[in-house]
């Protein structure tokens, strides 16, 4: 059955850039209704298990610092067919091939600074959204 809930994560290039508001303001507009919201910051071993997935891959000492550096928003959202549908508009992970007016291609600077996160899966949703947010705040 298909999920319609996704997690993202406004990341720290974007929070420190203020694009925030105008970020949330797309995911809103593109029919994702917000569940559960956190304005927070990740220590390195906190970011390190959320994408302990990448542990292997070249980049994963950069993402993990990355993703430290700053405050970030965290959130649920919540729309028909959510993941895939906000995949698509949130664009290509390098925002040089990102499709234009996805928010990506409006607020990125490149693959490793790319302004938002959104969950591959329904699985990795719930995951994602549990590392964050306690039972009570999703309801
Ligand atoms: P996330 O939403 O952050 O998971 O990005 P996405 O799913 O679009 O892309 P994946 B493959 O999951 O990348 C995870 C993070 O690793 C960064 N990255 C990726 C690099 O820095 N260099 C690379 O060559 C690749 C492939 C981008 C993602 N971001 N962050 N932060
Ligand atoms: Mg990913």
């Amino acid at each position: 059955m298909m999920s319609n809930r996704t997690f993202t994560m406004v990341k720290p290039d974007a929070t420190g850039k203020g694009y925030t508001g105008a970020i949330l303001d797309q995911m809103i507009k593109g029919g994702f209704a917000i569940k559960a919201m956190k304005w927070t910051r990740l220590t390195p071993e906190q970011a390190g298990e959320f994408y302990a997935i990448h542990k292997e891959r070249p980049f994963y000492g950069e993402l993990v610092e990355f993703m430290s550096s700053g405050p970030i928003v965290a959130a649920i959202l919540e729309k028909e067919n959510a993941v895939a549908d906000f995949r698509k508009l949130i664009g290509a992970t390098n925002p040089a091939q990102a499709e234009e007016g996805t928010i990506r291609k409006n607020f990125a600077s490149s693959v490793g600074e790319n302004a938002v996160h959104g969950s591959d899966s329904d699985e990795n949703a719930i995951i994602e959204g549990s590392f964050f947010f306690s039972g009570l705040e999703r309801f």
